[in-house]
């Protein structure tokens, strides 16, 4: 084995802060949280189609939930490679009555996820208290609705647009790039009136990167956890398949080694399609560290 696996008790890092602040909500992150992925498109990479018809989705948003999410990220617009941009109409049809439907029945925090101001506003108003975005506010009216809701939010890099992001991408560094990119998104959101509370921030897997960049930052959460709480998004996704050779509904060992992999360099959130089986394993690398932020109560 490879001495790199094994990583000494002062590797594990400790989130920045503590808590994210989220509308009405405070999530403590004080143990590993799991974002429960509900896709309510027809052209996902994994899941597309699945959870169109809004009963559907709300039906599946309850089992994520009794499976143990912490969050559910509902999204209405396919951000995988290749994937074109949705009309705001289409996106708010597709996420808005699943969002009122599950706010009225469930309590934990829900998350939209994406680029767009006007479908985060009416997300937020329709009981949203997370405004996941993939261009971390690159919509310039993306941070007003943020401050105005008092929401969090997820900064995430991405190199490029979601239609030609894995045309050749290439950094000289890809870590110290993400790093000072993500350093000057928390700037400008803060400049913009968003609490720091208020800001979690993501490597982007995937978005504009090769297997080779997405393992080097997977590396490197550590560095990445010392600017905000770190969101890793990496199930399912094209490079675990590139590893294993595994085709997507086969990537499940692979995303959860590299859930396990991410919590052990001091993520705080984990963004994945199978919750139980992530809570499981979470929950089991917890007992084997015997460490605060690996313990998984209540997951
Ligand atoms: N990945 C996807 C979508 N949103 N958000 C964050 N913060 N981080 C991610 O890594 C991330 C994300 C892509 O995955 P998925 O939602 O399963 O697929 P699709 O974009 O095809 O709907």
């Amino acid at each position: 084995m490879n001495r790199r696996l094994i990583l000494p008790q002062e590797e594990l890092r400790k989130p920045s802060l503590s808590a994210w602040r989220c509308g009405p909500h405070t999530i403590s992150l004080d143990r590993p949280r799991i974002m429960g992925i509900l896709n309510v498109t027809p052209d996902s990479f994994s899941d597309g189609g699945r959870w169109l018809d809004p009963d559907a989705a709300v039906r599946r948003g309850l089992e994520l939930i009794a499976e143990g999410a912490d969050i559910l990220d509902i999204g209405g617009e396919s951000t995988r490679p290749g994937a074109a941009e949705v009309p705001v109409v289409e996106e708010l049809r597709r996420v808005a009555p699943v969002i009122e439907a599950l706010a009225q029945r469930v309590c934990v925090p829900l998350s939209v996820d994406t680029r767009k101001s006007g479908v985060a506003r009416a997300a937020l108003d329709a009981g949203a208290a997370i405004v996941n975005d993939v261009s971390a506010l690159g919509d310039p009216e993306m941070a007003a609705v943020v401050r105005e809701a008092g929401a969090g939010v997820v900064l995430m890099h991405m190199r490029g647009t979601p239609a030609e992001m894995q045309c050749d991408p290439q950094y000289g560094d890809v870590v110290a790039e993400v790093r000072a990119y993500l350093a000057a998104r928390i700037e400008a959101a803060l400049a913009a009136g968003i609490g720091r509370g208020q800001i979690v921030i993501d490597p982007g897997i995937g978005f504009g990167k090769t297997t080779a960049h997405n393992l080097a930052l997977l590396g490197a959460v550590n560095r990445l956890a010392e600017l905000a709480p770190v969101l890793v998004g990496a199930s399912r996704k094209r490079f675990i398949g590139e590893i294993t050779g595994a085709s997507a509904d086969g990537r499940l060992p692979g995303s959860l080694a590299v859930a396990l992999w991410s919590l052990l360099r001091g993520a705080a959130i984990l963004r994945v399609h199978d919750v139980s089986a992530t809570c499981a394993a979470v929950k089991m690398a917890g007992a084997l560290c015997g460490e605060v932020r690996l313990k998984a109560e209540g997951c």
